[in-house]
């Protein structure tokens, strides 16, 4: 079996490209040109996979690398993923999230292999927006709650979720998407709230060697009291000694209380996959049917590196709100589960943990490292 991954440098890619190469896949990922180095993800397997150069946007890239690979499954992860940004870039969002999407399936349809290749496009919860399913006083999002997208990355998800169906039924093409909710790992983007929150713990950590981390500190009177000083003039800066001269960047966030149903993205890999083995085509929610604030992501991320209040360690700021926000997201995997036998592994706790450990872990790391050099 040989597969094409369009984003295979993401957080999904390489998952991914993982699971497919264990499975015994012939894995081709299309990677963009760009000026740094975005394979930091797939390095550890790229001698088992094979890399070619493409750009969603660039039709014809897409249909000549679809015709000489020949693949039997495509899975389009490539997109502009960020919600925030596609407010300020909403014509790139579209022509990639969307217009890229359309490129796939016309390669597809004219590569003359069409009834051959099987699609999976990432969908997204986001493409529900304010809308919910109410059954017995439950709030949820499953396959039959009407959309109502709430940002240009979500109307462009729109847009290609409907192509996909309609080339299902137009063309007869295996095309399916799943309508993933939000999913993490020790490898998201750092511009995602979950990430940005795991990585400044990390970094806080090991601030001056800071033994994450230290409730009781100096106050000007030279005694030890429980949380971080702080001088008068500068409320965003962390000061841990009464002498330092310079202090540390708190957390900048947004909207503390949106709600998300987050997994972690090794469970959803396997989804994807698993959707593509179906003897039909067809779209799936794929969620963990728990809900939580990015208010008690925080709390469960400080206390896993020993702080409970971390109110001194946060400021809100204004530029991280979203001209519109999709308040509550909580996904209803039923029919994922029984068609699928789709279960996640990782609850949200062990999630927070993970990452939390692992930004630990690489901050010590790096900082051992500029110590030596
Ligand atoms: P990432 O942002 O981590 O990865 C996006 C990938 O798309 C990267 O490999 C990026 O390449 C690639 N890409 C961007 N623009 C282009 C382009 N013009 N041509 C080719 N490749 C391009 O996203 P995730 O891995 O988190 O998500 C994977 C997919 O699933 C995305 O489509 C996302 O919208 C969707 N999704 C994600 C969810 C989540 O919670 N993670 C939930 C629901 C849907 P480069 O490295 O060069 O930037
Ligand atoms: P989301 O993820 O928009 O759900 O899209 P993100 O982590 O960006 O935001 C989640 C919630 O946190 C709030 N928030 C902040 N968000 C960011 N990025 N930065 C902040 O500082 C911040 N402060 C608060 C947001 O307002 C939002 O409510 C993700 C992406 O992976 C999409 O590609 C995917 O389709 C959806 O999940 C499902």
């Amino acid at each position: 079996m040989k597969t094409i991954i369009f984003g295979i440098t993401g957080q999904d890619g390489s998952y991914l490209a993982e699971l497919l190469h264990d499975k015994g896949y012939e894995v081709v990922g299309v990677t963009r040109r760009v000026s740094v180095d975005t394979l930091q993800r797939i390095n550890h397997i790229l001698p088992q996979i094979k890399i070619v150069e493409g750009d969603i946007t660039d039709a014809f890239s897409v249909s000549n690398i679809i015709n000489q690979e020949e693949p039997d499954e495509i899975y389009n992860l490539a997109a502009q993923s960020h919600v925030g940004t596609s407010f300020k870039q909403p014509s790139l969002t579209w022509d990639v999230t969307a217009g890229g999407v359309l490129n796939i399936l016309e390669a597809i349809r004219y590569s003359g292999r069409k009834e051959e290749i099987k699609f999976y496009q990432a969908s997204s919860s986001e493409m529900f927006g304010k809308n919910y399913t109410v059954c017995d006083s439950q709030k949820y999002q499953d396959e039959d709650t009407p959309f109502s997208p709430q940002s240009p990355y979500a109307i462009a998800k729109l847009a290609a979720h409907h192509l996909v169906r309609n080339y299902r039924d137009s063309y007869g093409i295996f095309a399916c998407s799943g309508i993933l909710f939000n999913h993490e790992s020790e490898r998201r983007g750092e511009k995602f709230v979950t990430r940005k929150i795991t990585k400044w713990i990390g970094q806080f950590a090991t601030w001056k060697g800071n033994q994450l981390f230290i409730q009781k500190v100096r106050n000007q009177a030279g005694e030890w009291v429980d949380g971080p000083s702080r001088k008068e003039d500068d409320p965003d800066m962390i000061y841990l000694h009464p002498s330092d001269e310079t202090g540390f960047p708190k957390l900048r966030l947004g909207n503390l209380d949106a709600f998300r149903d987050w997994g972690h993205a090794e469970d959803y890999v396997r989804a994807m996959w698993l959707m593509m083995q179906q003897e039909f085509p067809d779209d799936y929610v794929v969620a963990t049917g728990e809900t939580h604030s990015v208010r008690d992501f925080l709390n469960i991320a400080f206390a896993h590196a020993g702080v409970t209040e971390w109110d001194d360690y946060v400021v809100i700021d204004p530029q991280f709100y979203r001209p519109a926000e999709v308040d509550f997201l909580l996904g209803s995997s039923d029919k994922a589960k029984s068609n699928l036998g789709w279960n996640p592994d990782v609850s949200f706790e062990g999630l927070v943990h993970r990452m939390v450990e692992r930004d630990i872990y690489e901050a010590r790391l790096q900082r051992a490292h500029l110590q030596k050099v």
